[in-house]
């Protein structure tokens, strides 16, 4: 039993890993937006990884604010609330209370039952670039980047890719960086987020929401962080909208 206990894991995760090696979308970062945007995308039949350098995917949501776990979502994003199965109260007219840790565990959930294939612990370090455009990914283990050990990554060949990396956007960061390229922002680099504003972190977080290099989508707050819009805090109706907007931009590209 023992062997078939290693066998069995050793067997399935790399099948697991060939099938996703050449992908339509390899979204990085485990975080709302990504979550949301991978699940329209397997929705849709298309072959979707997420590639999350953390244990746990989820990205900033788990925490509610301050550790507080409750978060707040506009009446906009009712309808994917309800699609995910996730409880809601209503708290003011337009503004709804949701436990964050059901939230973040239902959007992971929901992914992976429509077909997403989540690989955590998997660090993201560089993309592959052909025909001046985005066409992959390059990855390693978690662990490599933050022990900084000199070993040589794997390639993710990918139709897309959608950078859901957060504050950091790291995949808009390096593309711009290492290729000497200018991207779709107003600045045509990365402009870094700004201070805090609800209702215009909310509303930029989706206009931001878009393809800024060929092959290369922005979604959620690194959407921000890109085009210099601001942040938003501990509401979440923006992140999950521009997982949607992301995934039918995207499939929108690749018809
Ligand atoms: O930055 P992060 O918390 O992103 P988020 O969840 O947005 C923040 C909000 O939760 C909240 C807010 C607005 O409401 O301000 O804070 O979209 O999480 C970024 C995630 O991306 C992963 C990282 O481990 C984290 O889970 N990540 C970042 N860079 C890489 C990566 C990379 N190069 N490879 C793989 N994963």
């Amino acid at each position: 039993m023992e062997k078939i206990v290693s066998d069995g894991i050793i067997n399935s995760f790399f099948q697991k890993l060939r099938n996703n090696l050449s992908i339509d979308c390899a979204i990085v970062g485990g975080v709302p937006s990504g979550l949301v945007a991978g699940y329209y995308f397997a929705k849709a039949g298309r072959k979707v990884a997420i590639f999350e350098r953390r244990l746990a995917p989820g990205g900033g949501m788990w925490g509610g604010a301050m550790m507080f776990n409750n978060i707040i979502l506009e009446s906009e994003a009712l309808s994917i609330l309800e699609e995910f199965n996730i409880s809601y109260s209503q708290y003011e007219k337009n503004q709804y209370v949701v436990d964050s840790v059901q939230a973040t565990s239902s959007l992971i959930y929901h992914a992976t039952k429509a077909g997403v294939t989540i690989f955590n612990c998997f660090s993201v370090e560089d993309v592959v670039f052909r025909n001046e455009k985005v066409s992959g990914i390059v990855v390693n283990w978690a662990p490599v980047h933050r022990e900084h050990l000199h070993v040589d990554p794997l390639i993710i060949i990918s139709k897309t890719v959608l950078d859901s990396t957060g504050h950091d956007c790291e995949v808009a960061k390096i593309v711009a960086k290492k290729n000497n390229v200018k991207l779709n922002t107003p600045t045509g680099e990365v402009m870094g987020e700004r201070s805090l504003s609800v209702e215009e972190g909310e509303r930029t977080t989706i206009e931001n929401t878009r393809e800024i290099y060929p092959g290369l989508y922005v979604s959620g707050m690194a959407a921000s962080s890109v085009s210099g819009g601001f942040r938003m805090g501990p509401i979440f109706g923006g992140m999950l909208l521009s997982g949607k907007k992301a995934a039918t931009l995207i499939e929108n590209t690749l018809k």
